[in-house]
């Protein structure tokens, strides 16, 4: 009998404990790096003060989960019979153990999230309860949190459980969570903005294809939703979502309040939210065009129109890439494929020429190129989900299964509270050596 995830999991923690506990005992007092006043005002870019193995950032690559490139991970995972995506539950295995599974041990994880996908009434009834025009990214962060109840980590963390054993119950509220959260999602859209009977998720299919099935949408809207939930999952662990998580995670919160803190954060527009973002800026220009795709230069004009009201070009730019996001022409390839008829492909593909060379010419922006949230929305647009309120919710569940994984491991690791230093104006003042000027100013 092949071992669970669970069991593979448990040998690679054995394994991975001494190398920590060997760098803190032995190695704590070497210096990582040296922090400027630039990164302690400004959003502490660049500093390297987290640990993470399930995924890293290389600002001229992008993204590597495990060290594999998303193309890599995409081509390597088990794919359902006629897929063109993965099995969203492979990648949840790949994140946790650093090995691509084969085919028997990722349908062990579909089976889990199968079992485990049924939402208590109460989620539904709290749901159902949210007055009218409310964000649909309010109600997700809620529903979640109102499932703070289930948790068996904090059952057996007031029975007195072992701290080398947080990760195990840990391990079981983010499976109950994940398994739930397309339903969640699911229910939320047709509660919205479809107003008609709710479609019973089918225990039969894997994340994907239930994900489709309950939003009422035709193939291959199953490998969309593949595709989108693998390419967000993570992105180390700086990002504002995923440091969130962590950092809820490591008072001891369990899965459900770090997950609907997390949520919080991607809700905004820098961040997760500018999917939205995209699309409600697209209907600007397409309320103005009418039927007919705007020239270069017109759009051109749309975008310096944009910037020079002081807005920001939604969907561009990033704070550690440098170059086009992978995830957007991953995006763009599965466009150029499927959809590259449709008009708002049309738009989207016109962004993609003009917005570079403007926001260079433009000179602030430090990566003028796209970002994964410029292509998502377009997506979604095609295959009818045209409510792009709802966009960061699909990126918000993608997202909790990188930042699962990675409580999984913080609690595995006993990595610590974290609670860093603040200091004060002056305190910076004095070490830019303007202590002078700060105490003449003062009398
Ligand atoms: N349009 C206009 N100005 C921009 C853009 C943009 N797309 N990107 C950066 N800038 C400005 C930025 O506002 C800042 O201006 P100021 O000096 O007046 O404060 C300046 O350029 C320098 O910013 P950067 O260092 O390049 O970027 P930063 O790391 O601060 O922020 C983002 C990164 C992603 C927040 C920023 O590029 C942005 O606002 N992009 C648009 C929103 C977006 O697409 N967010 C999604 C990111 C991906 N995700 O899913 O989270
Ligand atoms: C993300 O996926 O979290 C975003 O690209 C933002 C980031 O990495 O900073």
């Amino acid at each position: 009998m092949k071992k669970t995830l669970k069991q593979t999991l448990s040998k690679k923690i054995e394994e991975h404990r001494p190398r920590t506990k060997k760098l803190l005992e032995e190695y704590g007092d070497v210096v990582v790096g040296n922090v400027t006043i630039s990164q302690v005002i400004g959003g502490m870019r660049g500093l390297k003060s987290l640990v993470t193995d399930i995924s890293y950032l290389d600002p001229e690559e992008g993204i590597r989960y495990r060290g594999y490139t998303l193309k890599e991970v995409i081509k390597s995972l088990p794919k359902p019979k006629g897929a063109e995506m993965p099995y969203v539950e492979g990648l949840f295995y790949l994140l946790l153990t650093g090995d691509f599974p084969n085919q028997e041990e990722v349908m062990q994880v579909v089976d889990e999230f199968s079992k485990r996908r049924i939402v208590p009434r109460y989620v539904y009834e709290v749901i159902d309860s949210f007055p009218c025009c409310s964000h649909p990214m309010a109600i997700f962060s809620t529903a979640i949190l109102t499932l703070n109840r289930e948790s068996v980590f904090n059952r057996q963390y007031h029975a007195g459980l072992s701290k080398k054993d947080y990760w195990e119950a840990t391990y079981e509220d983010a499976l109950n969570l994940l398994a739930k959260l397309p339903e969640i999602a699911s229910y939320i859209y047709n509660k919205l903005y479809r107003q008609g009977p709710r479609i019973q998720s089918n225990p039969h299919l894997d994340m994907g294809g239930n994900f489709a099935h309950m939003m009422g949408i035709q193939n291959p809207y199953d490998d969309v939703s593949r595709l989108h939930f693998i390419i967000h999952s993570d992105h180390e662990s700086g990002n504002v979502s995923a440091h969130t998580g962590h950092l809820v995670a490591s008072s001891l919160s369990d899965i459900y309040l770090s997950i609907s803190a997390m949520i919080n954060g991607l809700a905004g527009p820098l961040h997760g939210l500018a999917n939205q973002e995209v699309l409600r800026w697209l209907q600007e220009v397409m309320d103005k065009m009418g039927d007919r795709v705007p020239t270069e230069e017109e759009m051109q004009q749309f975008v310096w129109d944009t910037l020079n009201s002081g807005q920001v070009i939604p969907g561009f730019g990033h704070a550690v890439l440098r170059k086009t996001d992978p995830r957007y022409m991953l995006q763009r390839e599965f466009s150029l494929n499927h959809l590259s008829e449709d008009p708002i492909f049309k738009y989207a593909d016109l962004l993609y020429k003009v917005v570079p060379p403007i926001l260079k010419e433009h000179g602030k922006a430090k990566n003028p190129w796209p970002n994964v949230d410029a292509q998502s929305g377009v997506i979604q647009w095609h295959y009818g989900v045209t409510e792009y309120d709802f966009y960061t919710v699909l990126f918000g569940i993608g997202r909790s299964i990188g930042i699962c994984a990675n409580i999984i491991w913080d609690r595995a690791l006993g990595y610590p509270l974290e609670r860093p230093k603040s200091i004060t104006t002056e305190m910076l003042e004095k070490i830019a050596g303007l202590k002078d000027v700060v105490e003449t100013e003062k009398h």
